[in-house]
């Protein structure tokens, strides 16, 4: 009784000892109650989980997989130990044949130690390697059994705790969060029926059209293998050949080349499943979907300069914004939307709905919202939750199919191969994080790691001697949607016809954007391209382009230095589809604004001994009431001293956080503030980044002197600009208008003017 009340069990094994006491969540800070979505009527939780379940009885209660606290460590007030449970002396040295003698092979614990240390990485994801996740809740918002029995869609307020990880594509586990890239969107939902994986992206569309050029594509997308350059992007030689010779990407390349391949934060994109994929009903009938995220916050991007300067200020931006955006409470909010179609309406389509280069416009079906997703809580560790999880395309549950889309079969057998060897077995599935809230129970044994203490002899089915367990769900289990097959199919490697369409929504993309990010996609190109080596590989690129549109092509072409035009790429399609749709603006970054809130954006209040204080403190104030993170930023740590008032404590230095890492900024008035300021390089270099990216500015009085030496006029009429007198109420209410459009892009010219 000493001894335990001296040295605490293991909790993991407390349940053998004290049942209650393996049933309470563990006490610590790192444990938090999920937070429910305020208003929602149905969360319940057992065993203090943080899956918050739909109140089904099986939620938490799976001996095998159970709720996340079984396995939750806090080590406040205990003692250290050994891998077995035996405390630790002595933590700082070896155990050695004298104190200057050699170290002894009998030292377990030292052996026990490193052992454990050499052996602490796994391998990286060979592709969304670097990604940051957060845990948080589903809900459905409208029911939709006439379109499918998965029961997460099934009755309106029901909730489904999810796991969620966003990524990037190609860079390595350590690259910058900022790079050029497409952004993974991949949400497990545990539900009641079986964990179902939604792996998507931020973009709706893909490079290719078959499973069989994925290897080709990353490849040529990655590091160049020789010298193993350029981290994290596509801009060099062997992507760009591939793509060149490749002209179903065209299509995908015109996203990637948006802004949508820079976006703000994690927080401000949409999502996207990509492929089409089927929902079936109770009765077994079938219709195709797209699944569309939304974010509450609206679509908000880098400008590129930018994502470059983050890239050195802070690699961990995208990261970091996620991480404090949850520690602050303004959780980050996505709607799902679907596009539900029949199969005769595909049938119909000037394009094919099997082709992930291609896009189903919102004006062709609507997108229709069922639910929203809250991000609400932080993963406890990095390693245990966000890089262990193992998302899979195969993971579907009743009433979620697949469509023949030839790029999803490909991944259907991808994730859990690669996870195979990732996570070192069969049994990566136990891992808590990928443990689903359903039960498991099948006749699968053993394998390295396994958890699962299996009873009884019976492994097997049929069986007798189990009483037929586990037995067959039948209909009340997945069915595959029984296509039916066309008559005159022969096995054969090829494509459907409309496949072999490949600019006709490559235009349709070019067409929906606004003047501003039509010059961003140029820009885009241009840079890329220019760090292409060779000459034929960026001509044939532009070739291509000469389909999409005349006028982009051409001021690629200029930005390349080619004079003249290549003859266009042979279309390996001539007979001319008739798009529904030739522009859609829903496809324009502007068409979601989002809710107009400014949480969550950060501020530089740039302050120096001599300001005024009165009015950036009002104004820090106001902002961080409407949940905007306010900084007094200077040219040092320390104390600033105002022309009246209280000190102000500097936040953090000009050096250690530099413009690009804030949404917009602030002047202060005070003619001795902005003489010192005006001295400093760096707040000038501060300034003109500010309105280089676009980012709305204040100043107060005297402050407007700064953005003269900057060379900015000071009464353009460009909304993003303000300049006060010290007590201007109204002008505080413009800045915060101006942060809540997050860009002013009128005032961009190409090249910058300042
Ligand atoms: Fe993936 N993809 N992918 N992918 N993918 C992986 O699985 C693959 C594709 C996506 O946060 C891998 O566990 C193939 C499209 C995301 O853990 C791997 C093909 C879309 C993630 C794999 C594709 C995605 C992955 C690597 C073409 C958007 C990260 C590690 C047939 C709809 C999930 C892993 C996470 C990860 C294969 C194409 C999204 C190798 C073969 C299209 C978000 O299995």
């Amino acid at each position: 009784q000493e001894l335990a009340s001296a040295f605490p069990f293991n909790p993991n094994k407390a349940a053998e000892y004290d049942p209650d006491a393996a049933l309470a969540p563990p006490e610590g800070p790192s444990v938090r109650p999920a937070d429910p979505i305020v208003g929602a009527s149905t969360v319940t939780e057992r065993n203090g989980s943080d899956k918050v379940g739909s109140g089904s009885p099986n939620i938490g209660q799976n001996p095998t997989v159970g709720p996340l606290d079984r396995v939750r460590v806090d080590s406040t007030n205990r003692v250290l130990t050994t891998n077995q449970g035996v405390p630790i002396a002595d933590n700082q040295h070896s155990l050695k044949a004298g104190l200057r003698g050699p170290t002894l092979l009998e030292d377990f614990i030292l052996r026990e130690k490193i052992t454990h240390f050499d052996h602490e990485r796994i391998p990286e994801r060979i592709v969304h390697a670097r990604g940051s996740a957060a845990h948080g809740v589903f809900e459905c918002t409208q029911a939709i059994p006439e379109f499918t029995r998965a029961s997460l869609l099934g009755e309106v307020g029901k909730q489904t705790p999810v796991f969620v990880r966003f990524s990037t594509v190609l860079g390595e586990r350590g690259s910058t969060d900022t790079a050029r890239d497409v952004r993974g969107f991949a949400v497990k939902f545990y539900t009641d029926q079986g964990n179902w994986d939604l792996v998507g992206n931020n973009i709706p569309v893909f490079f290719i059209q078959d499973a069989m050029k994925f290897p080709d594509l990353v490849h040529a997308a990655k590091p160049e293998p020789h010298f193993a350059m350029p981290q994290a992007g596509t801009a060099h030689d062997t992507f760009w050949d591939f793509a060149s010779l490749m002209p179903e990407i065209t299509h995908m390349l015109m996203w990637a080349m948006s802004d949508r391949a820079i976006p703000r934060s994690y927080r401000t994109m949409q999502g996207f499943g990509v492929h089409t994929y089927r929902l079936v009903n109770d009765e077994g009938e079938s219709h195709f979907v797209k699944f569309h995220w939304s974010p509450k916050a609206g679509t908000h991007s880098l400008v590129w300069d930018e994502a470059v300067k983050i890239s050195g200020a802070d690699p961990d931006f995208h990261r970091r914004d996620l991480w404090e955006a949850i520690e602050a409470g303004a959780y980050p909010e996505y709607e799902l939307g679907l596009q539900v179609f029949t199969e005769e309406q595909a049938e119909g389509f000037s394009f094919d709905v099997l082709d992930a280069t291609k896009i189903v416009p919102e004006e062709l079906v609507p997108i229709v919202p069922v639910g929203r997703m809250v991000l609400n809580r932080n993963p406890d560790n990095f390693f245990a939750e966000t890089e262990q999880v193992a998302f899979c395309v195969a993971h579907v549950v009743p009433g979620i199919d697949f469509s023949n889309d030839p790029l999803l079969a490909g991944r259907i057998h991808s994730y859990v191969d690669t996870q195979i060897s990732r996570l070192g077995g069969p049994n990566f599935h136990e891992i808590p994080i990928n443990a689903p809230i359903a039960q498991v129970h099948n006749n699968q044994r053993d394998g390295i790691h396994r958890q699962a203490i299996h009873r009884g002899r019976v492994s097997y089915e049929p069986n007798s001697l189990g009483g037929g367990c586990p037995f067959q769900a039948g209909a009340a289990g997945l069915v595959s949607f029984p296509e039916p097959r066309e008559a005159d199919d022969h096995k054969v490697r090829g494509k459907a016809e409309r496949f072999a369409d490949h600019y006709t929504q490559a235009t349709l993309f070019w067409n929906s954007q606004t003047d501003v990010e039509k010059q961003h996609i140029i820009n885009a190109f241009r840079f890329e391209l220019s760090r292409v080596q060779t000459p034929a590989v960026r001509e044939r690129m532009v070739s291509g382009l000469m389909h999409v549109d005349a006028d982009l092509a051409q001021a690629v072409a200029t930005g390349l230095g080619i004079r003249e035009m290549p003859t266009p790429m042979p279309k390996v399609m001539t007979r001319e589809l008739t798009p529904e749709v030739t522009a859609s603006p829903a496809l324009s970054l502007f068409a979601r604004p989002g809710d107009g809130s400014i949480r969550a954006r950060r501020i530089a209040i740039v302050v120096a001994d001599g300001c005024e204080a009165a009015s950036l403190v009002a104004l820090a104030q106001r902002l961080t009431a409407e949940g905007a993170v306010a900084r007094f930023v200077s040219t040092a740590l320390g104390a600033v001293e105002p022309t009246s008032g209280d000190a102000i404590e500097v936040d953090v230095s000009l050096e250690a956080a530099p413009s690009v890492l804030y949404d917009a900024m602030v002047l202060p008035a005070g003619a001795d503030a902005v003489r010192r300021l005006q001295t400093d390089g760096r707040t000038l270099e501060f300034i003109k980044d500010q309105y280089r990216h676009c980012k709305p500015l204040l100043a107060f009085g005297e402050g407007a002197q700064l953005l003269t030496a900057c060379g900015i006029e000071t009464d353009a009429a460009d909304p993003g600009l303000i300049v006060a007198t010290t007590d201007a109420t109204d002008a505080t209410d413009a800045f915060v208008a101006a942060l809540a459009k997050h860009r002013h892009f009128a005032r961009e010219t190409d090249p910058p003017r300042v």
